[in-house]
């Protein structure tokens, strides 16, 4: 992609959406991993805008105001989506391209309400061992990382899809899903009665990594205006990326994750991206933020020969 415009990364240093702590610590050993050096490198001009998280001080007394059923640290998940969508669409404003380095995936919602200012069809590319398509009402765990997917398309907490105003952010016949294996029943429901595209790790065995991504790109590229990759790590095998808090096994190899990337690259339809749930306290020496630096550089253009 040689048209790739200035890159700024954004850095979600942010975990209480997940169930266990430790992807706050994401962002940073991803760029400990050489990702801007890399980049640079690729001859990609890259800065780092800095990070989106709460005030310190702030994080406990938020916690003992609200109690939500089921939404466990609403109150910290909607502040820290607030500015993250600021921020995305001030980068979006200035013609470069949003880089979000997570963080947990409930930051998804900040990221996709700060884009969908600027597009009237956005398209969601969502690769994960999961949906996050779950409601207060739906979810076994009421870890909001389980339902920013269906925040961004308005169903959930009014103090969720109303981040940004634009309400609902995205529409189901933008998105699809690519590695699907664990779903819960209400999630299952929804993509079935919404029609939302799922490319399920059955799909994926039966027709090939290369031949999905053609019918994934096929679908998306002409009805949208822009694509965003939410890229979580957990859709990898964990063998591949054992740094994630919410590891399903029979996930993606290696080569198939770096494939989806590449094809993505090639079609030069994907206009913004985040990679998230990199939780350094699980990883088996940093082996998870290496595997995030090289997809996110093949993703942006990095070729083998
Ligand atoms: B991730 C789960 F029940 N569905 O809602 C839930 F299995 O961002 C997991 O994809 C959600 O990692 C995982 O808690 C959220 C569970
Ligand atoms: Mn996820
Ligand atoms: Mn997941
Ligand atoms: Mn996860």
């Amino acid at each position: 992609m040689s048209t790739i415009p200035k890159i700024s990364a954004i850095s979600v240093p942010f975990d209480l959406g997940a169930g266990r702590r430790g992807a706050s610590k994401g962002p940073k050993t991803i760029l400990q991993a050489g990702l801007l050096r890399g980049l640079q490198q690729m001859g990609i001009t890259a800065e780092h805008t800095g990070e989106i998280k709460l005030p310190d001080d702030q994080a406990a007394p938020l916690a003992a105001e609200v109690d939500h059923a089921n939404l466990k640290y609403l109150a910290e998940v909607v502040q820290v989506n607030t500015r993250l969508a600021k921020e995305v669409s001030k980068v979006v404003q200035q013609g470069h391209f949003p880089l979000i380095l997570g963080g947990d995936h409930s930051i998804a919602i900040g990221t996709i309400a700060g884009l969908s200012e600027h597009y009237d069809n956005l398209g969601v590319i969502w690769i994960d061992a999961h949906s996050d398509l779950n409601t207060a009402e739906t979810s076994p765990s009421g870890n909001i990382h389980g339902m920013s997917l269906a925040v961004s398309l308005g169903m959930g907490h009014p103090l969720l899809t109303e981040i940004h105003n634009k309400q609902p952010k995205l529409k189901p016949e933008n998105i699809v899903l690519i590695g699907s294996r664990s779903l819960d029943e209400g999630e299952k429901k929804l993509i079935r009665s919404l029609g939302i595209k799922c490319f399920t790790m059955y799909d994926i065995d039966r027709k090939g990594m290369a031949h999905v991504m053609q019918e994934a790109i096929d679908y998306i590229s002409t009805k949208t205006d822009g694509v965003h990759l939410s890229y979580d790590v957990d859709s990898l095998d964990p063998l591949e990326a054992p740094g994630t808090g919410t590891t399903v096994k029979g996930g993606l190899h290696f080569r198939e994750a770096h494939l989806a990337v590449e094809m993505l690259a090639e079609a030069g339809i994907v206009t913004s991206a985040e990679f998230v749930e990199v939780n350094p306290l699980l990883d088996d020496n940093n082996k998870t933020s290496h595997l995030a630096v090289g997809l996110i550089s093949s993703l942006l253009g990095k070729q083998i020969l």
